[in-house]
């Protein structure tokens, strides 16, 4: 059965006007996969646009559901790092046992208690209103407050110390990975862009550096899809004003992909 791939054009979440930019992210990804050539056929479903924060929270989880109840992976493209939130929970109603989430994102995420939920604060929602319980992995963080630290310590798994500087940190990250698949049925991943290194992905509103390398990225992906739990996931804030001959949304299509292939 074809995947289906939900678009999100929408990043009324950023407010600074100079670094929105995802709305169209979605759109540019399209065109980079179906440009690569073993890229599968593949339903692409759209939301509609609105600058409602709630409506467009409420579609994206309807949209997601729907799907869910004809096939058992559902995919979404960004927009802002909001739009997840209704992808997460259409995914945690259809897999309520045994799921687990694997965040990759340069930031936590888990700023405020904003409501409805922005993308400074999408995880934090998540947490709160425990749609994984504690089956959160956090992969890639390098710039956060210490409230998020704090928020996040002994409701998440995560190892700043673990960071992608050293040469093997791809291994040692594998194997929370490996330990972390093991306790769960079904996983959910989220890929912020942000969490790839700006040299390789300069298209995003927050460009942190010193991030994962997308090979590294790709070689943790593949370990995932062999354990063949992964029933959803998204990429999001790719921001096609902001990148450089269409790099980070290729990258994106090159993600998209492998996770498909
Ligand atoms: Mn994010």
């Amino acid at each position: 059965m074809q995947a289906s791939i939900i678009k999100i054009p929408f990043d009324k979440c950023i407010v600074e006007q100079a670094r929105r930019g995802a709305a169209l992210g979605p759109g540019a990804i399209q065109n980079e996969a179906e440009s690569l050539f073993l890229f599968p056929k593949a339903s692409w479903l759209q939301v509609k646009e609105t600058n409602d924060f709630a409506a467009m929270h409420k579609e994206v989880e309807s949209t997601a559901s729907a799907e869910y109840k004809k096939k058992n992976f559902v995919i979404g493209l960004g927009g802002d790092h909001s739009v997840s939130y209704g992808l997460m929970k259409a995914f945690a109603k259809k897999f309520p046992k045994k799921s687990g989430l694997i965040y990759f994102d340069a930031h936590f995420d888990c700023q405020d208690d904003f409501l409805p939920p922005t993308h400074e604060d999408v995880l934090r929602t998540v947490v709160n209103e425990k749609l994984f319980g504690k089956n959160i992995l956090h992969i890639g963080a390098r710039n956060f407050t210490d409230k998020e630290q704090k928020f996040i310590t002994g409701k998440m798994w995560f190892n700043l110390a673990d960071m992608f500087y050293a040469e093997n940190a791809p291994k040692a990250v594998l194997s929370y990975i490996k330990d972390f698949a093991k306790t769960v049925d079904n996983i959910y991943i989220s890929i912020d862009i942000d969490v790839i290194d700006p040299a390789f992905a300069p298209g995003t509103g927050w460009p942190e550096p010193a991030g994962v390398l997308p090979q590294h990225l790709l070689y943790l992906l593949n370990f995932l899809k062999a354990t063949k739990k992964v029933r959803g996931f998204d990429i999001v804030e790719v921001s096609p004003p902001k990148d450089v001959n269409n790099t980070t949304a290729r990258l994106a299509a090159r993600v998209l992909l492998e996770l498909l292939k």
